[in-house]
């Protein structure tokens, strides 16, 4: 099964940060898709709501030291 949430991020100042972000978000159990925009301040997160949640995508993206709020 499969959800998706968008998250803004924000703090990001270059392309490295959202690389980053998306590379940490990839690497959670669950996580099928992760699409972070720097212009924007939006991650796109298609997940498998059985092995992670919404809230742990979001502790995620804090804990590569951006804040991050629940758009959808
Ligand atoms: Mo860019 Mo972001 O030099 O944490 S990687 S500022």
């Amino acid at each position: 099964s499969s959800l998706t949430c968008r998250l803004r991020v924000k703090g990001m100042t270059c392309t490295s940060c959202s690389t980053n972000v998306e590379s940490a978000l990839r690497s959670v159990p669950g996580v099928q898709k992760a699409i972070v925009a720097l212009a924007t301040e939006e991650a796109e997160i298609r997940y498998d709501p059985t092995i992670v949640s919404a809230n742990q995508l979001m502790e995620t993206v804090e804990d590569t030291g951006f804040e991050a709020l629940l758009i959808t």
